[in-house]
């Protein structure tokens, strides 16, 4: 074996977006693609030499060609040892909690999260710091810049079978340790020391009966063992439980439209109690009773509302965080509670400073992720796992605990209207026309909607005071209703334009309202102020949840 210093040239795009790398697998197969963005990582970090990473992915397409590549690259960098998922399979969540178990330097994450895998899928690659959370934009600017200048990567020229993935063990490259662990140990104890799990067993002796949709990504191995093998679900309660390279075919986005197959399911008298399904990397996750869907955003307002039924977090929470597009609802509560509600960009990355200070226990976003200081990620399970404690403490099922959230705080009315795939010139047009306009917006009244304020949102991080600018465009409306407009900083193909429509609602005799219909009329005005169908030709979005 030998250390070998191979010359290359830098690739445009190579700046790490809402989380992490993404691109094409077909981009990332680009010779020395993978090395140079992965040599620009290893060159942003100080005092890596003798440390521990942690790596592992979602074992979509390129996930184990891509780790032995890492593996021989983090050995020429001087790491001191790396802790590898069996057959590279860690989930985000497990990344997160591996590292701070381990008191690990920080994690190499391979997945493109809720983006589709396979040969013409996606791949993406992040790093996470040593809180076990994602990168902050210092480092991601870091990494960027580097990629931009890279000339040289080094790599050992170990051969493939110095390191078994599928068998547990010990291994060396070089001088560095390799230990390949099992995936889901470390997570499940965590699991256990946050839950009731007594409770929940009990609750599925007593013929409760549930469905979780692995959508053929990373939760699986995660659910089976947890729910299945530890608090005795029925076998097959999980269901498309095998990590698949090409996730069969699913479009691992836990939402009503991808996980069509689970909300059909979920209809009748005959359905189960309970249904879950999560995302390629398992930080996501969808809850859905019997002919009930949850929003993300109620979620989190219920969890917060009810943790203190919840072991971990029985003396109550320190304050709660929602990414900006993310309904208020969670902030009624926080109210209620009388802890601080804060309010931060798109992307978990935001939420680590409030979590380490100990300012927040509980965050959310509107994207189908719930996660609290347990770890710094979004964590799929562990918010179905608090929703089955939940049930399980109140002997209640999911459509009276929601119902019963609303008559209390009021009903959020909440949809995001997704356009994918518009040309990126059309795209920052339609945002940068938007901008210019937000002035002359302030006091323009729209049917029976004024507009109160119209802005870029922009957060300074309460912790550390760093400035994150141009975070999306708010249109608030005089009765608290709201409209965000913002690009998506995860796609691979052009730009997707998200909105997002927020109303709230006091009156119970309109709680049962459809959402389109109750956002109609805001919806007629996101399309008018921000001329979407003339500027992109599309009349409807392509995903609306
Ligand atoms: C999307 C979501 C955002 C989430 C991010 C990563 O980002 O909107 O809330 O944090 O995906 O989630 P964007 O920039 O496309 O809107 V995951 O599970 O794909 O890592
Ligand atoms: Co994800």
């Amino acid at each position: 074996m030998s250390i070998k210093t191979i010359a290359t040239q830098p690739f445009s795009g190579q700046a790490p977006g809402t989380s992490g790398l993404r691109k094409k697998v077909t981009i990332f197969k680009q010779s020395n693609y993978l090395e140079n963005f992965v040599q620009a990582i290893f060159d942003s970090l100080d005092g890596l030499s003798g440390k521990t990473l942690v790596l592992g992915g979602d074992g979509r397409y390129y996930n184990r060609v891509a780790i032995q590549t890492i593996l021989r690259m983090a050995a020429a960098a001087g790491v001191g040892k790396v802790l590898v998922g069996q057959c590279g399979i860690l989930s985000t969540p497990a990344v997160s909690c591996i590292i701070r178990k381990y008191q690990a330097f920080g994690g190499i994450i391979l997945s493109a999260s809720h983006n589709p895998g396979g040969p013409d899928g996606d791949f993406g690659i992040k790093y996470n710091i040593s809180n076990g959370g994602p990168a902050p934009e210092k480092i991601t600017d870091a990494i960027y810049a580097k990629t931009q200048t890279i000339q040289e990567y080094k790599i050992s020229d170990a051969p493939e079978s110095q390191v078994d993935l599928n068998t547990i063990g010990h291994y060396t490259i070089e001088n560095m340790a390799v230990e390949v662990i099992d995936s889901v140990d470390d997570y499940a104890e965590l699991m256990q020391q946050i839950f009731d799990f007594d409770k929940i067993r009990t609750l599925f002796a007593s013929g409760f009966k549930m469905r979780f949709d692995g959508m053929s990504a990373v939760s699986g191995p995660y659910a089976k063992r947890i729910l299945e093998q530890m608090l005795g679900a029925p076998v097959g309660t999980v269901v498309n439980s095998e990590p698949l390279e090409d996730f069969g075919h699913h479009h691992p986005d836990p939402n009503p439209v991808n996980a069509a197959e689970l909300i059909a399911h979920m209809s009748g008298k005959d359905a189960p109690d309970f249904g879950a399904a999560s995302d390629g990397d398992a930080d996501r996750n969808m809850v859905v009773g019997r002919d009930f869907v949850v929003t993300p955003s109620d979620s989190l307002a219920i969890m917060a509302a009810n943790a203190q039924l919840i072991p971990a977090y029985r003396n109550g929470i320190s304050g709660i965080a929602r990414s900006m597009p993310t309904s208020m609802a969670a902030d009624l509560v926080a109210k209620a509670l009388n802890v601080p509600a804060y309010e931060t960009p798109t992307g978990w990355k935001f939420f680590g400073n409030l979590l380490d200070a100990g300012k927040v226990t509980l965050c959310g976003e509107e994207s189908y992720g719930t996660g609290s200081d347990h770890i710094r990620e979004k964590d799929g399970v562990w918010a179905v796992l608090f929703w089955l404690n939940l049930q399980a403490a109140t002997g209640k099922l999911v459509p009276q605990i929601v119902n019963e959230h609303w008559q209390r705080f009021g009903r959020n009315f909440y949809s995001r209207h997704d356009y994918e795939a518009i040309d990126s010139t059309v795209a920052k047009g339609l945002m940068a026309n938007l901008q210019d306009k937000l002035a002359g917006l302030i006091g323009r009244q729209f049917n029976s909607y004024t507009i109160a304020t119209a802005d870029n949102f922009s957060y300074t991080d309460p912790v550390d005071g760093s400035l994150s600018t141009n975070q999306g465009v708010r249109l608030i409306f005089s009765d608290g209703s709201r409209i965000v407009f913002r690009l998506s900083g995860t796609g691979t193909e052009g730009a997707t334009l998200r909105v997002y429509i927020e109303k709230y609602e006091a009156n119970p005799n309109n709680f049962n309202v459809p959402t389109q219909q109750a956002l109609a009329e805001l919806i007629v005005i996101a399309n008018e102020v921000a001329e979407i169908a003339a500027r992109t030709g599309m009349n409807q979005p392509t995903v609306a949840t």
